[in-house]
């Protein structure tokens, strides 16, 4: 038996696994690349010229193809049959060190229902080529270490295709005598060809001015459908503020003279930051008052910094290979973190980062999928665009400006950019210019990179003299492939409060660096009430039983925000963790409940809060970050005990939630943060109410509804009935669908809001909605608003007879053969069942197998299905 043996070979049952220590540098580099293009919806003619110069002696060019054929080639300027095909790549054998390869496909935009590559969108050409979409236009390396000049030329009917927009600079247009027309887009910076970008069609532009620091004028544009210009203010404005605060806050200017955004409809991801064309999903650009909404506005401006920051953080310097995705994805996450932060409530923003962190990526931490923020190894890179790359990954660069302090942070990120302008860098290269720039010793730090798995911190405070000892004990979790872990770097911003005076002496920050660790403080005559890892320090799971007077006293006098948040939440999930484990007396549950009603009473009442901030601190703890704590986990109990503490918590203050709803509803709408605070609390006012009291919730969110200006107070009036029975929840759901028929966004929603509400009819409305005359598995936002919101709808979900994991297994293998991409997403709620009670995890399992017994799924399904039932 030889060594190779045991390694299974690659099938479509076994697709290779590629590993992170593998990586070679390029045999070949392509320092230019033309391409022509010779438009069509279903026939597109490419012609590619590359430059390529050898690096490595004796290996023949290889470029990646997919689903692409040869239809030419030349080798500087001759006819060349020294090429074969090996797989789906192109090898060709060339004798000298620089040649000129021209080569030429043909490709059927309309066919491409993937939308990856170059794709038609409602009439629309566009590209998305992260990450390996590039391969499906031409034959290139296509990998992210291969930077290339780019030269474009574009021809197609004038009529058809009226606006040629591709990366860089529009060098030169003109028109032919057969009725088309052509431009000409030269980007003077080296890419990888996962930043190309084309988009030809019809498209009317909103247009601004941004002058840098350094002086030059760059023409912003966002480009559009006719009709949706009216709804493009909000994203221009926050680009202008993107670009003035990159320069502020990172010293980082724009590089061309043109910024150019593009929305369609048809997007698998939410935008995309190709060099100087960003590609954006439309529901991160269209806003107005009447059809978004606040979370809507701050998505926007979210993700039009996060693209625009990629400029420099991805783009200047770009990855080495995938596995550093966290480098670009981590980074810029932290950037457009701060940047809402800075234009909004930073304190909110915290909280609503963490909550993301909690839902998405605490589970996919304790899941068969835990990878680190740098995984060792893929069979799809598109299944690691994950919220551990992304948020995990800015949560761990967060933490070094913890460490370092904002100025020292600073200085690290200078030096990286200095360091690595025009490089493909790897994570090693980021870590080592903040350790340089920053002057700290991150050797241990790196194990963030390495390790998968959240980190539990027990925490034990022990009292005597006047001395406080509070011993912190690590564990990381084992996870697939990882069983071993090693004591991470911890950094927990704490204070001791003085419960008589309602004060600290001073916030420390304790750096865990070992298994177990003791730290001292002296004068405190009377045990203090400890607020750990306050502003969320790190990204940790804290284990502290802690009193509910405690919790109730931190929840109403700590200073840090986000830790009078975090004890609201810890006494909720304390009660509630007691509550499903059927661990409460009739008495403790008395109790529990009367705590929890009386730091909700003194929310509610404390003059000191903005509303924007109330609203974050009566919103309970979500059912996913309840889960977590449980295992296994009956969903259905978990789901009746937080809707049993919400009616209570209805009826006890319901005279408050009447004088809450009263007076939110008199403050005019506005995008400034009282009126946001006030819309907030006007829904979870009903929110309470609705399992309280339904006839005084319907009556209510039917007013509410009618009255509604704006989409904020109309979806909250929405959903609030969606969860109930009765004439006026029909009557609202018709009237929103008829309101706005013409707006598919907006009809995302009330997808969304019927297959994701407490209704118990849930499951079955889902099912009706997959047959509506609007239900098309073609489009990703209305197959994410129908069955995403489903997935996350735990009681329907988790339906006892197992028909939610049959609804979602028959819609991922309905999709998979149409967008196997969108449909691996699906994958990994099927894939908890680990975490779930035996009966319900075996109607999962079983149906991740009939999935698996599939022969032809793509590989990002394969992936998913078989980490999901081994991993
Ligand atoms: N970089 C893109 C993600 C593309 C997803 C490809 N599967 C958007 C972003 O993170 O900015
Ligand atoms: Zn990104």
């Amino acid at each position: 038996m030889n060594d190779m043996s045991s390694a299974p070979v690659a099938s479509p049952d076994h697709p290779p696994v590629i590993r992170r220590l593998d990586y070679q540098p390029p045999a070949w580099l392509v320092p230019t690349i033309d391409l022509d293009f010779a438009l069509s919806l279903d026939s597109t003619r490419v012609r590619s010229t590359l430059t390529v110069t050898r690096q490595a002696a004796g290996a023949p060019l290889r470029l990646n193809g997919d689903g692409i054929a040869v239809a030419g080639l030349t080798v500087d300027g001759h006819a060349h049959n020294a090429w074969a095909m090996d797989g789906n790549d192109l090898v060709i054998t060339l004798p000298g060190d620089r040649h000129t390869v021209a080569i030429e496909t043909v490709i059927n935009p309309v066919a491409n229902t993937q939308l990856s590559g170059l794709y038609a969108s409602g009439g629309l050409l566009c590209t998305q080529c992260e990450a390996e979409g590039f391969r499906r236009i031409t034959f290139f390396p296509d990998r992210p270490d291969v930077l290339s000049r780019y030269g474009v030329r574009m021809t197609g009917d004038a009529a058809q295709f009226p606006v040629l927009l591709s990366n860089g600079d529009p060098v030169a247009q003109g028109k032919n005598p057969d009725g088309t027309h052509w431009a000409q887009w030269n980007d003077p910076w080296p890419k990888p060809s996962y930043l190309f970008a084309l988009v030809a069609g019809t498209l009317v532009a909103s247009r601004d001015r941004f002058v840098t620091q350094g002086g030059r004028t760059v023409d912003l544009a966002i480009w559009v459908r006719p009709g949706d210009e009216t709804r493009t203010g909000h994203a221009m404005r926050s680009l202008i503020a993107s670009m003035a605060w990159d320069e502020a806050v990172y010293g980082r200017e724009y590089d061309l003279d043109v910024f150019n955004i593009v929305a369609v409809s048809d997007f698998n991801a939410g935008a995309m930051e190709n060099k100087g064309l960003n590609i954006f999903n439309t529901r991160y650009i269209l806003a107005d008052p009447e059809t978004a909404n606040d979370g809507d506005y701050d998505a926007v401006e979210g993700v039009v910094a996060h693209e625009y920051f990629h400029n420099w953080s991805g783009n200047r310097v770009t990855c080495r290979d995938w596995f550093q995705l966290s480098l670009k994805e981590g980074f810029t996450v932290l950037r457009d973190q701060q940047f809402s932060a800075d234009h909004g409530s930073p304190p909110v923003k915290r909280i609503e980062d963490v909550r993301i962190l909690r839902a998405a990526q605490f589970p996919e931490d304790s899941g068969p999928l835990a990878h680190p923020i740098r995984p060792d190894s893929y069979q799809e890179i598109s299944n690691f665009y994950t919220a551990t790359v992304y948020n995990k990954g800015a949560e761990v660069i967060r933490m070094m400006t913890v460490l370092a302090g904002p100025e020292r942070f600073r200085q690290g990120t200078d030096l990286y950019f200095d360091r690595h302008d025009g490089q493909a860098a790897t994570c090693e290269d980021f870590v080592k210019s903040i350790e340089d720039g920053a002057g700290l010793d991150l050797t241990q730090f790196r194990r963030w990179y390495e390790q998968a798995g959240t980190p539990r911190v027990d925490v034990a405070l022990s009292h005597a003299g006047d001395t406080v000892t509070l011993t912190l004990k690590q564990t990381v979790p084992p996870t697939p492939g990882q069983t071993d872990k090693q004591p991470m770097v911890i950094p927990l911003r704490t204070a001791l409060f003085d419960p008589a005076t309602g004060r600290h002496a001073g916030e420390h920050l304790l750096v865990l660096t070992q298994a177990q660790q003791s730290f001292a403080f002296t004068g405190h005559a009377s045990r203090p009430v400890l607020s750990i890892n306050r502003g969320f320090s790190a990204p940790v799971a804290i284990n502290n039983p802690t009193p509910d007077a405690d919790l109730v006293f931190l929840a109403a006098h700590d200073d840090d925000p986000f830790a009078r948040y975090e004890a609201m939440q810890q006494l909720v999930v304390q009660h509630l963790v007691a509550a499903i484990t059927d661990q409460l007396s009739d008495a403790a549950r008395d109790l529990g409940r009367a705590s929890i009603g009386e730091a909700m009473a003194a929310i509610l009442a404390d003059p000191a809060l903005d509303d924007l901030m109330r609203g974050e601190l009566v919103i309970l703890p979500g059912e996913a970050y309840l889960a977590e704590q449980l295992s296994p986990v009956d969903p259905t109990r978990v789901r009746a005990e937080r809707e049993a503490l919400k009616a209570w918590l209805g009826t006890t203050l319901a005279s408050q939630w009447h004088a809450l709803h009263d007076r939110t509803s008199a403050v005019a709408y506005g995008l400034d943060a009282a009126a946001r605070g006030a819309r907030k609390l006007k829904t979870q006012a009903l929110v309470y109410l609705a399992p309280a009291d339904p006839a005084e919730a319907i009556r209510r969110a039917a007013a509410q509804y009618r009255t509604a200006d704006n989409m904020t107070d109309r979806q909250g009036a929405l959903m609030v009935l969606c969860g109930l029975d009765g004439p006026e929840r029909d009557a609202a759901l018709a009237d929103f669908h008829d309101r706005f028929a013409d707006n598919p966004l907006v009809i995302d929603k009330w997808f969304s809001l019927q297959a994701g509400s407490l209704n118990p009819g849930a499951i079955d409305h889902t099912k009706a909605l997959a047959h509506h005359a609007d239900f098309t598995l073609t489009n990703p936002n209305r197959v994410r608003a129908l069955y995403m919101a489903f997935a996350a709808n735990t009681a329907a979900f988790h339906d006892p007879d197992g028909e939610g994991y049959r609804l979602i297994a028959d819609l991922i293998l309905a999709l998979d053969p149409i967008n196997g991409n969108v449909a691996a997403r699906f994958v990994p709620p099927l894939g908890r069942w680990r975490k779930i009670e035996p009966a319900r995890a075996a109607l999962m399992r079983a149906e991740l197998e009939r999935i698996a017994a599939v022969p032809t799924l793509s590989r990002d399904v394969r992936e998913q299905v078989g980490k999901s039932l081994n991993g």
